[in-house]
């Protein structure tokens, strides 16, 4: 079937919720993928930070193949050989005492906002039923009905209500809102150290901490969501190292699984993760041996292949080279590590209007908001793809 086929099959069949550029993807190796037709397409979204080693990473694929073979399910009523190997190396790997392995990424988030809830009224002493968690405006943290009651973006919302209460919504990174935010009620913040799906809006330096300061100063619980800044992206193995803090509770997911599988993780201090008793909580497929497996392997070629770094040095270079391109389109780049925003002036139309060029030139991007073009390719990618990438943009955006 050609991708017109395979549009129509779609189409016809599938739920309306995304509307995908018309590319029907067959095979992916790297950071290059082909399409049903033979076309060929740099891939710079890679799945939104899910792919940062790629497509079909050798080590990686080598590690789920292995596992497929031997076991892949067992449930947490039993114990499997690889889960417990898991939790010390992730956990080290963090810095945290405890984690609560889940699937996806809304699964996670969900994780850590039941731990601050409990954390409140078991260890902190909030009154029953009262705790409250501070969000941000221009928040992503998924797609459950709990985390669209405090979303962003009224589309995420429409139709879907009730919601659930116990969320106040303040100002991104903003140290007076929070201050004025909270109460003894007031359990913990939660933010993306760099909301990417808000635009790829790098907060003010030392903003992050100065918000850190003041929940450690009212016992009020920081979570970091780095489920899609977190494992290197940001030119750092978590966005939240830039602002020098660690949180108290942390959520990571897509890299994790490695581009392969859906994994995802809440790592915090036995004080916050040990509120949880068996059966408060849990997942049939969270912590499984495939999905251990592979995530072990992520955490190892993280390190052995230097991602962060690459990360920072590639991106730094590529922010400063997108900023040399002139024309009336561009009005800012701006970004951490592979983590590239490109806002374009109102004027030169939307960022979707320049992914459907850009896949003429043979690049995957994905907007943002309306008016922002994401550049964020797999980490493994080299300086001649990028300078490859760069002479396309150049040519579309200038
Ligand atoms: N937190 C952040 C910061 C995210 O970017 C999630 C949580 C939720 O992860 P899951 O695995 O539940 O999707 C994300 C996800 C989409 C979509 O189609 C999701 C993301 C980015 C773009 C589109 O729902 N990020």
């Amino acid at each position: 079937m050609d991708s017109k086929q395979h549009g129509e099959l779609i189409d016809r069949y599938s739920a309306r919720n995304y509307a995908p550029l018309p590319v029907v993807i067959a095979k992916g190796e790297g950071v290059w993928v082909e399409d049903v037709d033979g076309h060929r397409y740099l891939d710079m979204l890679s799945g939104y930070s899910s792919l940062n080693f790629g497509h079909s990473h050798p080590r990686i694929l080598e590690a789920f193949i292995e596992q497929a073979r031997k076991l892949t399910m067992t449930s947490r009523a039993f114990q499997n050989d690889q889960f417990g190997p898991f939790c010390k190396e992730i956990t080290e790997f963090c810095g945290q005492d405890l984690v609560l392995p889940m699937n996806t990424g809304a699964e996670g988030v969900e994780t850590a906002i039941k731990a601050a809830r409990k954390w409140g009224y078991k260890v902190k002493g909030v009154e029953a039923d009262k705790a409250e968690i501070i969000c941000c405006e221009n928040n992503f943290h998924g797609r459950t009905v709990t985390i669209i009651s405090f979303s962003r973006d009224p589309q995420f919302k429409d139709g879907f209500g009730p919601f659930t209460p116990g969320f106040k919504v303040i100002p991104f990174a903003n140290p007076q809102a929070l201050e004025a935010a909270i109460t003894k009620n007031t359990v913990a913040l939660l933010t993306e150290p760099i909301q990417a799906e808000g635009g790829i809006l790098v907060p003010p330096a030392g903003a992050l901490k100065q918000c850190y300061d003041i929940c450690r100063k009212n016992n009020v619980l920081f979570i970091a969501d780095e489920i899609q800044t977190g494992l290197a992206r940001t030119g750092r193995m978590f966005a939240i190292e830039h602002e020098g803090v660690k949180p108290d509770v942390l959520i990571l997911g897509k890299a994790l699984g490695g581009g392969v599988y859906p994994v995802s993780a809440v790592l915090a201090s036995k004080e916050i993760l040990g509120v949880f008793n068996p059966g408060d909580h849990g997942s049939t497929f969270g912590g499984n041996p495939l999905a251990c497996a592979v995530a072990r392997t992520a955490l190892k070629v993280l390190k052995d292949e230097n991602l962060p770094q690459r990360a920072a040095e590639l991106g730094e270079a590529f922010v400063a080279r997108l900023r040399t391109i002139g024309g009336n389109k561009i009005k800012e780049v701006r970004g951490r590590g592979l983590l590239i925003g490109i806002e374009l002036h109102e004027s030169a139309g939307v960022a979707k209007k320049y992914c459907k060029e850009l896949k003429e030139h043979g690049m995957l991007c994905k907007d943002t908001i309306e008016q922002v073009l994401r550049i964020a390719p797999p980490l493994v990618i080299s300086q001649k793809e990028l300078d490859w990438s760069f002479e396309r943009l150049a040519k579309v955006l200038g």
